[in-house]
């Protein structure tokens, strides 16, 4: 029984050193769309949108500006200024979209996902004039999808072939003037061979209305965060593991590769 015990002790102190790994590799991400003085471009923006450095933002057309003068710096009266953005801080931007008949990426920007970990995805709009023209509340919608980064197709479940990770049409509501927050939770399915390698991804956030007269709104702090509670989804890779039997094996190759790293980290530690 001692021996069971020490060698558990170990296996799970290796975990511990394999789950500070991962979360290194864990590149989750929040876009506030900073704090310039002069209306910027963003290089997450997608190339279906093109962007207004000055006068207006016509349909397919966005800037990134603070928010205090965006009728007086686009000249169009059916913009609304406000005192602030989202984010709240000091002179914040925020992303001014007019969406028009774009059913395109409003948005997309890799990251990596890791085996058995959920993840929530957020993003803020502001409608200012909606589906049917200046004034408008009627819903807007727009969708979160999760792609391959490699090939932007979504990723799909093998057993299917049904996208894995994608929102479908969220709505704005019948909302104007006001921050309407928009999410979506996935879980990434667990396999326990790869436990901690992380799987490149990417977020795409795409317009799901074609209306030139409104689908005007502002966008800010986007993110993609990793919800799992901390060491979970590895804990639970190590209760898989059988420590006697014919599972003893896999967990002494499991052990001897942790073994390595730990061994490599002190060489290293000590130099
Ligand atoms: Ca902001
Ligand atoms: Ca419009």
């Amino acid at each position: 029984m001692g021996s069971q015990k020490k060698l558990a002790k170990n296996t799970t102190a290796a975990l511990m050193v394999l789950a500070s790994c991962a979360s290194l590799h864990a590149q989750t991400f929040i876009e506030d769309f900073g704090n310039s003085a002069s209306r910027v471009s963003n290089t997450y923006v997608g190339s279906s949108f093109t962007f207004s450095s000055s006068g207006t933002v016509v349909d397919g057309q966005y800037t990134v500006m603070r928010p205090q003068n965006i009728t007086g710096s686009t000249g169009q009266a059916y913009w609304a200024n406000l005192t602030t953005d989202h984010t709240g801080t000091a002179d914040g931007a925020l992303m001014v979209l007019n969406a028009g008949a774009t059913l395109d990426d409003i948005y997309v920007r890799n990251f990596n996902m890791l085996p058995g970990h959920s993840y929530r995805v957020t993003g803020w709009r502001y409608v200012v004039n909606g589906a049917n023209g200046g004034g408008s509340s009627d819903p807007l919608f727009w969708s979160f999808q999760i792609r391959d980064p490699a090939t932007n197709a979504p990723i799909r479940d093998p057993a299917t072939n049904q996208p894995l990770y994608d929102s479908g049409p969220l709505s704005s509501g019948n909302t104007r003037l006001q921050w309407v927050r928009s999410t979506y939770e996935f879980r990434v399915p667990l396999d326990c061979s790869s436990v901690g390698r992380a799987i490149p991804a990417r977020l795409a956030i795409t317009n799901q209305s074609a209306i030139v007269n409104g689908n005007d709104f502002y966008i800010d702090d986007i993110s993609v965060e990793d919800t799992t509670p901390s060491g979970s989804v590895e804990n639970a890779c190590y209760k898989a593991v059988p420590v006697m039997g014919a599972g003893g094996l896999g967990l002494l190759s499991l052990m001897g590769a942790f073994a390595g790293a730990v061994a490599l980290r002190r060489r290293r530690t000590d130099v």
